[in-house]
C-alpha cells in the first residue's frame, strides 16, 4: 500500500526524523497519511486523530501514546528476507538488534552476495580498492559474508545486530561502485 512504501523511503531519507515520522504513522492509522506529519501541523491529522495526537501542535514528542509506539516499530530482521538484484539490497533502513535468521533471496540476473559491514562511516569513505570494499581495510569490521548466490537462489544467514550503523552491500567486484548496498540503522 502506498502509506508503507512511502514510509520507509522516508525513513531511508531521513533517518533523524524516524520517530516524527513513526509517530506521524502510527496517527496515521487513520487513511489520512500524507507528506504532511512532517510539517508537524496536526490540523489535517488531528479530527481523526488519536487521542493524544490532538493534544497539540507538536504531537510527536509529546503524545505519549505515539511515543511508545515509536520503539516497537522497528521490527526485527528475524524472519525478514533481504532481496538482492541488480543494483539493490532492498531492506528494512531501519531494524532492532538482537539475533537474526534472516532469507537472502537473489531476485537478480546475476550471481550476488551479501556481506554485513559495522561502521560509522558514510559509504562514500569506506576503504575500497579497484574491486571494491577492501573488506579488512581501515574503519570497518565484517560482521557477515556467504557465498555467492545464483540467481533465484536463497541462502540462510544468522547475524547478532547490535546498536550502529551497518552496511548491507554485495562486494561482488564492481557491485558496490554500482550503488548495491543499504545503509541500515540498528536501534536497542
Ligand atoms: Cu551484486
Amino acid at each position: 500500500m502506498f502509506g508503507i512504501n512511502q514510509h520507509r523511503r522516508h525513513s531511508a531519507a531521513l533517518v533523524a526524523s524516524v520517530a516524527i515520522l513513526v509517530a506521524g504513522c502510527g496517527a496515521a492509522a487513520s487513511p489520512t497519511w500524507t507528506y504532511t506529519p512532517l510539517t508537524v501541523d496536526t490540523s489535517t491529522a488531528g479530527p481523526s486523530g488519536s487521542a493524544g495526537a490532538s493534544e497539540g501542535p507538536s504531537a510527536a514528542p509529546s503524545a505519549p501514546a505515539a511515543a511508545a509506539s515509536a520503539a516497537p516499530s522497528a521490527a526485527a530482521l528475524d524472519g525478514q528476507t533481504v532481496t538482492l538484484s541488480e543494483w539493490k539490497v532492498a531492506m528494512p533502513t531501519t531494524v532492532k538488534a538482537g539475533k537474526a535468521t534472516f532469507t537472502i533471496s537473489n531476485a537478480g540476473a546475476t550471481q550476488h552476495e551479501l556481506l554485513v559491514f559495522k561502521s560509522d562511516l558514510a559509504p562514500s569513505a569506506y576503504p575500497t580498492d579497484a574491486a571494491g570494499i577492501v573488506e579488512d581495510g581501515a574503519g570497518v569490521t565484517v560482521l557477515s559474508d556467504g557465498e555467492n548466490i545464483d540467481p533465484g537462489k536463497t541462502q540462510m544467514r544468522t547475524v547478532d545486530l547490535t546498536p550502529g550503523t551497518y552496511l548491507f552491500v554485495c562486494n561482488i567486484p564492481a557491485h558496490f561502485a554500482q550503488g548495491m548496498y543499504t545503509v541500515v540503522t540498528v536501534t536497542p
